[in-house]
């Protein structure tokens, strides 16, 4: 069998999950005609990297990935290390005609999207962002009602991403609060997600009105290695955030529809809340991240005295990615339910079948720019601020 020998650039949240992803491959999708090969990750940290490299099964470790992306016996480089080095990296392996996946954002800003973009499109490379919730089985359905507009004319689109791990004034300045490496805060690392989601479901957004706000304006600085999520803060050694800790913008589709979006690390009580409302002439679908494996569908054609949300289980096998090709549940049998780290196996299959036909698995370098496109005038529109002042009454 042909292999996909892969290099992991970042070890830790995403870095964690996309290793886990590899590794399962084998166990729940059995048809694929290549084997990943979990041959090299890659870390700035000498001892963390080759601890790291050990725990979750790669082949070597390399501290450089230049380095990585010159070798020959490298076909794929998977860019999980922090929003600020995304497009460089996609740069530099599109350079060693590597096929790119990069965790979201693509960039912290629309043109270092673009550069990233036209380096892949130039090195005729297979390219890809890891918007993982595309495929959760109840969203991935959700997409099939759409192309079979089950809802009918669509109205409104209104996404809530709610997370709450911020709002400790001693959680340390880790890089998601830097915007000089993330680029932004909760637009970027969350509403980029509702966007990505949105445009998949719904199409194009030709123009929105936006406003963010940062709470907590100074915070420790992160003094353990990696700044990352768990990072712990030094007291009395203070540092600004300059991105958004919530936004809030209104978008007009294409289609016509309007769109809410509201995006937070600030609301307490809901630690990952990703959810979603699709209305129309015919019907409306919610999903909510935290019962992922449902999806919440009002059919109005249902006779009046049974109207109201019926719950799909996407847990059959006739539900995108819950069943095998040959027949039987590609993962467990039905209501066995699967959790995040299954959008993320989802996702690289879909990624390791890309690579094989050589055709760019969605959402691309191209589609993930139509989001970094929305998140630039989002920004656009809330430094304008264009507000109308309640009159005093
Ligand atoms: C942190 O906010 C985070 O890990 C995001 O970076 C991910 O994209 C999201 O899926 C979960 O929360």
């Amino acid at each position: 069998m042909d292999q996909i020998r892969i290099a992991l650039v970042g070890y830790q949240f995403m870095g964690r999950a996309h290793s886990n992803a590899y590794r399962q491959l084998k166990f729940y999708f059995p048809e694929l005609p290549v084997e990943p090969v979990m041959k090299v990750l890659v870390g700035r940290n000498k001892e963390l990297t080759d601890k790291t490299a050990e725990r979750f099964g790669w082949e070597e470790a390399e501290y450089s990935v230049e380095a990585a992306a010159a070798r020959d016996d490298i076909d794929l480089i998977d860019i999980t290390a922090p929003n600020d080095v995304h497009a460089e990296l996609a740069i530099e392996c599109a350079k060693g005609k590597k096929a790119v996946f990069c965790e979201k954002p693509l960039a912290t800003n629309l043109e270092d999207a673009l550069r990233a973009r036209d380096a892949v499109k130039k090195a005729r490379v297979i390219n890809m962002v890891c918007h993982n919730y595309r495929r959760a089985p109840a969203i991935a359905l959700a997409r099939k009602m759409m192309e079979n507009e089950d809802l009918g004319e669509i109205y409104h689109w209104r996404s809530l991403y709610l997370q709450d791990w911020a709002m400790d004034p001693s959680v340390p300045l880790v890089w998601r609060f830097q915007k000089r490496v993330a680029g932004s805060g909760s637009l970027g690392d969350l509403m980029a997600h509702s966007i990505d989601t949105a445009m998949w479901l719904m199409g194009g957004i030709s123009k929105v009105s936006c406003t963010m706000k940062t709470f907590i304006k100074q915070r420790p600085k992160a003094t353990s290695v990696d700044g990352g999520l768990g990072a712990t803060g030094a007291a009395g050694t203070m540092g600004k955030v300059d991105v958004d800790d919530g936004v809030i913008a209104l978008a007009e589709f294409a289609n016509g529809a309007l769109g809410t979006f509201e995006a937070t690390r600030f609301a307490l009580g809901h630690p990952n809340y990703n959810w979603f409302e699709i209305n129309g002439t015919k019907g409306s679908i919610i999903f909510n991240l935290e019962r992922m494996n449902e999806l919440l569908y009002y059919n109005g054609a249902d006779p009046s005295d049974r109207h109201g949300f019926r719950l799909i289980q996407t847990t059959e096998t006739v539900h995108p990615y819950m069943g095998l090709p040959g027949g039987g549940p590609r993962y467990w049998p039905p209501a066995h339910i699967i959790g995040y780290e299954h959008t993320f196996i989802n996702t690289v299959a879909d990624l390791m079948m890309g690579i094989v036909e050589g055709k760019n698995p969605e959402p691309s370098f191209d589609t993930a720019c139509k989001v970094q496109a929305v998140m630039a005038a989002c920004e656009e529109a809330a430094k304008a601020g264009n507000w109308a002042k309640v009159p005093k009454v």
